[in-house]
């Protein structure tokens, strides 16, 4: 999978992609992230990205000028399966979308920043916009990061298998059972006893059950929204 992310700060995307898993994706050639300045595609100058707003009002709006030339410069290179908006008023993040989205071979992510960006923008080049929780962030970055994170280590071969994304809180819209490692016993703190029984069938038993019971008490609303299906 290509990811090209379009940002005003792409110093922000320095670091997210260059570590442990995600590394891993690029090391083995599943996963290259392209981060680009939107700056390169400024107008005049000064490089101008943004304006005021038409109708008044704080804060100042990116312009489509830089926005459309960048993008319809990507897009003359390849196809895009979507082009994203990253933007707190989008579609609500969650595993769904990222089960989806990691099937995908060429990502656009826009970063936006300040007020936002010119709304014809969105009317004509965006396919798809989310927000990654009800928090307003500085910028799309940060976001970006988690959405490219969460895409990254669903694409096959990325995880091992004695990791496997299969296996994740959410992935059956249950949370993750309890985990433990050595010592046994850590100040008379002991580790349940059936993981150290052997019962391989029993303990699978005992992780389902804990799943269950962690998810009724946090996240109760996850044993029934099947909404979205
Ligand atoms: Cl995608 N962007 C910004 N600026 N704030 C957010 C967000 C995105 N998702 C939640 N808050």
């Amino acid at each position: 999978m290509r990811v090209d992310i379009i940002s005003v700060i792409p110093g922000l995307l320095e670091g997210p992609f260059s570590h442990s898993i995600m590394k891993r994706a690029a090391d083995k050639g599943l996963l290259e992230v392209h981060v680009h300045n939107l700056r390169d595609w400024g107008l005049g100058k000064h490089r101008q990205l943004d304006d005021y707003q038409f109708g008044g009002g704080a804060g100042m709006v990116m312009m489509c000028q830089p926005l459309a030339d960048c993008i319809e410069h990507f897009q003359s290179e390849r196809t895009y399966d979507e082009i994203i908006y990253m933007t707190p008023d989008g579609k609500r993040y969650d595993q769904k979308m990222a089960n989806r989205l990691s099937l995908c071979t060429n990502l656009m992510i826009i970063c936006g920043h300040y007020k936002g960006i010119d709304e014809r923008i969105r009317e004509h080049f965006i396919t798809m916009e989310i927000s990654i929780g009800d928090y307003v962030l500085s910028g799309g970055e940060l976001a970006a990061a988690v959405v490219v994170d969460s895409i990254g280590r669903l694409i096959p071969g990325v995880l091992g298998d004695e990791t496997s994304a299969l296996f994740d809180s959410f992935q059956d819209d249950l949370l993750a059972p309890p985990v433990y490692t050595r010592p046994a016993d850590f100040r008379g703190w002991k580790v349940p006893d059936i993981l150290l029984s052997g019962h391989t069938a029993k303990i699978e038993e005992w992780r389902y059950l804990e799943s269950l019971e962690r998810t009724k008490k946090r996240r109760p609303d996850l044993l029934n929204d099947n909404e979205g299906e």
